[in-house]
C-alpha cells in the first residue's frame, strides 16, 4: 500500500512539473497559433499607453490611455515605432521618448501583454525620413548596408534593453519585430518602386542576421519576425519578396479604410485574408492584420459593422489599429472620451472573440 501511495505521489509531482514546464514554454508563437483554435483575436493599438488624443504619459503623471478611459482595459497588442533609434535620437519620429517606450513595453510584457515594434528609419543615403524615396535607386546597395550596420546595432541594443531588464529569470519575454513594412507600396525608401526584389530580400536577410547576432539572449527566440505587405497584393505578389520561412514567423497585412465608405476596404480585407488563410496553412504560420483602421472613425458603427464581421471569418491572430496622435486632432483610430463611436467600440471589445489585456 505504502509503495502504491509513493508511486501515486511521484506521478502527481511529475505531472505537475510537466505542466509547469509547459506553461513556461508556452511562447508567443504558440499563443498566436492557438488563437485560431480558440476562435479569438487579440486586439491592439499603436502607442496606446504612451499617449492619446491630446495627452501624453511623459508630461502628465495621471495619464490614462484613451482605450482604458473608454472600456477599462488596455489592448493586448501594444505597438511602438523605433524611427530615430538608428541615429541615437532620444525621441522617436513622433516625439515619444525612447525611455517612455521602454517603460511602457516592459510594463506591458510583465502584465502578459504582447509588444510589437515597427521601424521608420531615415533614408540611408539622404538621411531624410522614411518617406524620402530619392537617391536609393542609384545608390550602391553595399554602401547602404554599411550605413545600416550600426543602425541595426542600435535597434538590437534597444530591443535587448526592453527584453532583459524586464524579465523574471524564469520567464522568456518575447517581442514581435516588423521591419520593412508596406514594402509593396511606393511611399517608403524600401518600397518596391525603389528596391529590386533581390535587394529587398537581401535587406531582410542582412537585418535578420545583424539583429539576431546582437541579441543578448541567444538561448531562446526573443524576437518573432512579422512580414507585412500592404493593400493591393494577390497571393503571388504577397509572396514575391518573401524572405523565406526561416526568417519570418508571422504573415501580416496592413490595410486601412480611407474615407467613410467601407465598401472597398471590406472587399480588400476579404480577398486578402482569404488567401492569407491559405498561406498560413501552407507555411504553418499565424496570420495577422498588423495595421488597420479608419482615421477619425468616419463610418458609424465601424467596429461592429465593418471590422468585426470581416475579421471574425478568418483565423486572424491579432489586429492592430494605428495611433491616437496627441498633436493632430484628426489622426485617431480608437475613440476617446466623448467621441461618437465610443459605445460601438465598447460593444466590439465586449465580444468574447476580442481579447484585450486582462479583460477576460
Ligand atoms: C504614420 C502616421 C505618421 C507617423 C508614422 C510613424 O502612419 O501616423 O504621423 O509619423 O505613422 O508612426
Amino acid at each position: 500500500m505504502r509503495k502504491l501511495i509513493y508511486i501515486f505521489l511521484t506521478l502527481c509531482i511529475f505531472s505537475s512539473c510537466v505542466q509547469n514546464t509547459k506553461t513556461k514554454q508556452q511562447d508567443l508563437l504558440t499563443r498566436l497559433n492557438e488563437t485560431a483554435e480558440k476562435g479569438i483575436i487579440y486586439f491592439g493599438q499603436q502607442d496606446a499607453t504612451v499617449y492619446g488624443h491630446f495627452s501624453t504619459c511623459w508630461v502628465n503623471a495621471d495619464f490614462k490611455s484613451d482605450m482604458s478611459k473608454i472600456c477599462g482595459n488596455e489592448p493586448m497588442i501594444l505597438g511602438f515605432d523605433l524611427g530615430g533609434i538608428e541615429s541615437g535620437d532620444s525621441l522617436n519620429l513622433d516625439g515619444v521618448p525612447f525611455s517612455a517606450i521602454r517603460n511602457a513595453a516592459q510594463t506591458h510584457l510583465k502584465k502578459g501583454g504582447i509588444v510589437t515594434f515597427s521601424w521608420h528609419p531615415r533614408n540611408p543615403v539622404t538621411l531624410s525620413n522614411s518617406w524620402d524615396t530619392t537617391a536609393i535607386v542609384t545608390a550602391d546597395f553595399e554602401q547602404i548596408k554599411i550605413t545600416l550596420k550600426p543602425w541595426l546595432k542600435n535597434v538590437a541594443t534597444f530591443l535587448n534593453s526592453c527584453l532583459t531588464s524586464c524579465c523574471d529569470s524564469d520567464k522568456n519575454h518575447q517581442i514581435i519585430f516588423r521591419p520593412w513594412h508596406e514594402h509593396t507600396g511606393w511611399w517608403f525608401w524600401w518600397g518596391q518602386q525603389t528596391l529590386t526584389k533581390e535587394h529587398y530580400i537581401n535587406l531582410w536577410h542582412f537585418t535578420y542576421s545583424e539583429i539576431m547576432n546582437s541579441l543578448n539572449r541567444k538561448d531562446t527566440k526573443s524576437i518573432l519576425w512579422a512580414y507585412s505587405p500592404n493593400l493591393g497584393v494577390n497571393k503571388d505578389t504577397y509572396m514575391e519578396r518573401y524572405p523565406g520561412d526561416n526568417e519570418v514567423d508571422i504573415l501580416g497585412f496592413d490595410c486601412y479604410q480611407f474615407g467613410a465608405d467601407p465598401t472597398s476596404y471590406i472587399n480588400d480585407l476579404n480577398k486578402t485574408l482569404a488567401f492569407m488563410t491559405e498561406l498560413g496553412y501552407e507555411h504553418k504560420k499565424p496570420i495577422a492584420l498588423t495595421e488597420t483602421g479608419n482615421e477619425s472613425l468616419q463610418t458609424p458603427n465601424w467596429w461592429t459593422e465593418v471590422l468585426l464581421p470581416v475579421i471574425e471569418k478568418y483565423p486572424v491572430s491579432y489586429t492592430m489599429v494605428w495611433r491616437n496622435a496627441y498633436d493632430k486632432p484628426e489622426h485617431f483610430y480608437v475613440p476617446f472620451e466623448g467621441e461618437a463611436s465610443a459605445e460601438d467600440f465598447r460593444q466590439f471589445v465586449s465580444n468574447k472573440k476580442i481579447i484585450l489585456l486582462e479583460n477576460k
